[in-house]
């Protein structure tokens, strides 16, 4: 098929696609496809994922709004069917992946399902077919990997045998629609006729631009806009940690910060969690581990947000002395305020710390099956509380009724969310990160 033939077919949406990985990228962009009118096939590995697609049931946890009913529609109109049998992708005319590609303990990306996609995809795919990588990899990975694995597995060349780009996906949990419609793509192609071929096809589903470029370009830019995130979090935690010392307060230092043009500080707080923030950073720096170049910002803040869980047991620790024997209520487990996202929580690893030192925890989070029960009832008998996640429920604490329930009227926030005025008038101490005591 040549390019005329593809760019034909993507315009008027008879081309035929496949997506590989129908997880919280690929569900949704799959089902927006079919939407606009493509005829769309889901390849996984879980049967039971296809099973719940197939009976038009969204298999992604969590509130997404929009995402059941569509998957419903589209699968009932039959522009999209799940399988896990990569032969239904001969047909097709453009192959979108969407798996996982996570860091190590080492923050080294781990590339196994990567791999195995494309040694699938490659005994199937189509003369001149484009292929697409949505999923976030480290700068360097399609031209080091992908192309190399496609043209070997193919035996075909990259940008003649099949086109090849990177448009890395900006979801969100919580959002996965709303950002796959609304947030701009950066398509990067092994040629520029190839990323204008991309655009063409996001163009009809991306309410925002659509740009092109080349993939280093794309690789790079998905990974430093969340590492820019993971920085900007990083001092404001730091600026918290410095005010904690001097007495002073960071919440309102920030709002005076903000004042100036371009200081927009963003929140200190007790920890960054989710998939992204915590690993894009990683793969940002990974991507020239074996360059002489001096990566000294990325892993400092990355060390300042990770050390964050740390600081809240230590102000724990400050109220209470030895843990051993203590009982510490947990407020929120979720990554995310108002989210049942629980990826790399902070609350996990403030809980291990507490553990560790021999204290019993019991966990709080109106979001989270098994954890959802009675605050109060739970809050009795420990001697603190702790907030985690800044779930608006929180905000609307009886703090009398927790003053009453708590063996010690002691709570840490680590997400500047309650009312100092409101906690003292219900004789409840607050230990606010980021609020030295004078
Ligand atoms: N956090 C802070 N302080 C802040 C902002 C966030 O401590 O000022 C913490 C949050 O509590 C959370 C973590 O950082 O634990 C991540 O929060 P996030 O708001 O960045 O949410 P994510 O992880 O869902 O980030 C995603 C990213 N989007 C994509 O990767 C496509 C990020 O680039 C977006 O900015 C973010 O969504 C968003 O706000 O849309």
């Amino acid at each position: 098929m040549g390019l005329d033939a593809l760019r034909k077919k993507i315009e008027t949406k008879t081309a035929k696609l496949g997506v590989i990985g129908l997880g919280y990228v690929g569900l949704p962009v799959a089902a927006l496809f079919a939407e606009k009118g493509f005829s769309v096939v889901g390849i996984d590995l879980k049967q039971t994922r296809i099973e719940m697609i197939n009976a038009g049931k969204s298999p992604i946890e969590g509130e997404e709004p929009g995402l059941e009913e569509l998957i419903s529609d589209v699968v009932k109109s039959g522009r999209l069917r799940a399988t896990t049998d990569y032969d239904a992708l001969k047909d097709a005319d453009v192959v979108l992946i969407d798996v996982e590609t996570p860091v190590n303990d080492d923050h080294v990306p781990e590339y196994a399902a990567l791999r195995s996609a494309l040694k699938s995809l490659s005994q199937v795919l189509k003369e001149g077919a484009l292929v697409v990588v949505e999923s976030t990899i480290m700068p360097g990975t399609m031209e080091k990997i992908v192309r190399p694995l496609l043209e070997k597995e193919t035996g075909r060349a990259a940008g003649k045998g099949f086109l090849l780009g990177n448009c890395p996906e900006r979801v969100m949990p919580g959002k996965l629609l709303k950002n796959l419609r609304s947030m701009s793509r950066i398509a990067g192609g092994d040629s520029e006729a190839t990323a204008e071929t991309m655009a063409m096809l996001y163009r009809h589903a991306v309410e925002a631009d659509v740009d092109t470029t080349d993939w280093i370009t794309a690789e790079i830019v998905k990974t430093a806009e969340n590492t820019y995130r993971d920085v900007q979090i990083a001092f404001a935690n730091e600026v918290a940690l410095i005010c904690e010392a001097l007495g002073a307060d960071v919440w309102a230092v920030r709002e005076f910060v903000r004042k100036s043009p371009g200081r927009d500080m963003l929140f200190p707080g007790a920890g960054v969690g989710g998939h992204c923030i915590p690993k894009d950073p990683w793969l940002l720096a990974s991507s020239v581990a074996d360059a002489d170049v001096p990566i000294r910002l990325i892993p400092a803040a990355r060390a300042i947000n990770s050390g964050m869980p740390a600081h809240v047991f230590r102000l724990i620790e400050g109220k209470l002395g030895n843990l051993e024997g203590k009982k510490v209520l947990i407020l929120g487990y979720a990554y995310l305020q108002d989210s049942d996202d629980t990826r790399n929580s902070p609350s996990a690893d403030l809980e291990d710390l507490l553990t560790e030192a021999g204290a019993a925890v019991v966990v709080h989070d109106p979001y989270i099956a098994g954890f959802d029960g009675d605050v109060y009832a739970m809050a009795d008998e420990c001697d603190i509380a702790v907030l985690m996640t800044a779930h608006g429920q929180y905000k609307g604490l009886d703090l009398a009724k927790m003053t009453k329930a708590l063996k010690n009227p002691v709570m840490v926030d680590g997400r500047n969310l309650l009312d100092g005025e409101k906690a003292s008038a219900a004789g409840l101490t607050l230990v606010r990160l980021g609020v030295g005591s004078a």
